[in-house]
């Protein structure tokens, strides 16, 4: 059998579900058996607050064949059968882009790219656990069964992606792979001693808004980088990102509908109400769901902390990687070019005399710029579906992306200050201004207040719309989860 048909094939028999072959390779078997407890006790610990011999309604990878990977059942969480799956290896392989495009794909670590290659691994593996951490008390506040259902499908895959890095760690790096894959499990998000690598992945999701927010926007990065990861000639790094982007699809459909539903409900009610102006936040509040202007400042703030997580505008490590065929574009086999990028120059918006303006770059030392221009891109398709809603209830309001150089913490903006617009402000004007942009603690307040759990099948809470239709296309009361 070649290995691409029986790649296909997942072994479902053991502790560990993989299409890697697990069975016959003892070594990494006995290695991740061994790292399996430590994880348990991290999702006990971190994993979701409470729910864990409830019964929840989970689709589970069982193949990686685009037509039909996935199974649903009820599952108790910590019974979920995290797998290793890889997407199928495609024969004759080569590499895309780099100093190596086109030499077969490596199926080894490239010994002189070792280190790049882990620190890239444990980066990615890193964010995974975090986000799980991040949101584990949200399942007390859910604002229906569906919801619950829905974060912790997003956790447990989340929990699957780190197992994906777990084993190119176990697998590939021997001592010093395992020994990060036992720190993967030490790291705690917001921990002041010991906190996640990123700092997005350091925040806190305090509200379900927030959720879907979070997995609109952050998980987006996710999917770029991913992307990014997925051209990759470290091949099982690029079948296994693969894989990854499969699932992904879903944690952004959870936030993309999340926030389309929050939308929804608010303009129902302000028509209802006879309400017209969406500045009229006190009395829209006073319905019982969120205003616009309270959800526009939610976007900027998880919109700009994303931005973050996309690194420097100027960036050696981001031209090392693509020199060295480890981390290409999005899309890298669509983009027309010569995929080496030695003479070429992107344009990259930067800090020039305190002026925000674009200057050409060495394409090669642009790349962060480059995802980040493409994630921008793709984040405003969705906003312009969330506007299509507040305009066929005639309501005077758009939601728009703030510039790049809002609220930034990492690369060239995180020296200045500057409004939604882009305009550079004083100490003392983004001070007088903050609050307009950004969630205060009166915003807060309010949207903690709506934060009561709505655990009756088929029923919401008073902020946010039914979805148009249930997970595997059940009915509207279905029992997603049975809570224990
Ligand atoms: N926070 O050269 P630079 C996901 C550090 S999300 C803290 O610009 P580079 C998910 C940087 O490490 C996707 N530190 O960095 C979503 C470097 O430190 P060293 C996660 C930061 O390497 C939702 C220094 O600053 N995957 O999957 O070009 C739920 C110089 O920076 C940050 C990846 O990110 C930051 N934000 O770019 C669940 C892919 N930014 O090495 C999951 C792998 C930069 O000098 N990672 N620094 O000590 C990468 O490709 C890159 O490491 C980064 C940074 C894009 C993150």
């Amino acid at each position: 059998m070649n290995v691409a048909t029986s790649i296909g094939k997942v072994d479902y028999d053991g502790l560990i579900p993989n299409n890697v072959g697990l069975g016959q390779d003892e070594r990494v078997k006995r290695a991740l058996e061994k790292w399996h407890p430590g994880y348990i006790d991290w999702w006990k610990d971190m994993g979701p607050d409470g729910f864990q011999e409830s019964l929840v309604y989970l689709r589970t990878a069982v193949s990686v064949d685009p037509k039909g990977w996935a199974k649903f059942d009820y599952v108790k969480m910590p019974d979920y059968k995290w797998g290793i799956l890889l997407a199928p290896q495609a024969e004759g392989r080569t590499i895309p882009f780099g100093a190596h495009a086109g030499e077969p794909a490596w199926q080894e670590v490239p010994g002189e790219y070792r280190a790049m290659l882990r620190r890239l691994i444990v980066i990615q593996g890193d964010t995974e656990p975090a986000s799980v951490e991040q949101q584990r008390h949200l399942g007390k506040t859910a604002p229906s069964l569906y919801d619950l259902r829905n974060l912790f499908q997003v956790n447990v895959e989340e929990g699957r992606h780190l197992w994906a890095m777990v084993y190119l760690l176990q697998k590939y790096f021997g001592t010093d792979g395992r020994e990060e894959a036992e720190a993967l499990l030490q790291r705690r998000s917001g921990d002041a001693d010991s906190p996640r690598m990123l700092g997005a992945f350091n925040e806190k999701t305090p509200d379900w808004l927030s959720f879907f927010m979070f997995t609109y926007f952050t998980d987006r990065d996710g999917k770029m980088q991913l992307e990014a990861l997925a051209q990759s000639g470290f091949d099982p790094l690029s079948r296994t990102c693969r894989f990854m982007l499969t699932e992904e699809a879903h944690h952004m459909f959870v936030g993309e509908t999340g926030v389309t539903r929050v939308i929804q409900k608010t303009c129902e009610a302000m028509k209802e109400a006879g309400i017209t102006d969406p500045y009229d936040i006190a009395r829209v509040r006073k319905l019982g769901v969120i205003d616009l202007p309270t959800i526009q400042k939610k976007a900027n703030l998880h919109f700009s902390l994303t931005l973050d997580l996309f690194g420097n505008e100027i960036s050696t490590n981001a031209a090392n990687a693509f020199h060295a065929g480890l981390k290409g574009r999005y899309r890298e086999h669509r983009l027309d070019d010569d995929h080496r990028l030695e003479h070429s120059t992107y344009p990259v918006l930067r800090l020039i005399d305190g002026q925000i303006r674009n200057e050409d770059a060495p394409a090669l030392s642009a790349l962060n710029m480059r995802l980040r221009d493409d994630y921008v891109n793709d984040a405003n398709v969705g906003v312009g579906r969330w506007n299509k809603v507040i305009e066929s209830f005639g309501i005077p309001f758009a939601i728009k992306l703030p510039h790049v150089a809002f609220n930034r913490h990492i690369g060239e903006f995180s020296k200045i200050h500057a409004d939604v617009d882009g305009m550079v402000l004083s100490d003392a004007g983004w001070a007088s201004k903050r609050a307009d942009y950004l969630p205060g603690d009166s915003d807060k307040e309010f949207i903690e207040s709506l934060m009561q759990p709505q655990f009756e099948p088929g029923k919401f809470a008073s902020w946010i719309a039914p979805p148009k239709v249930g997970i595997d296309n059940r009915p509207g009361e279905f029992e997603y989860v049975k809570i224990a």
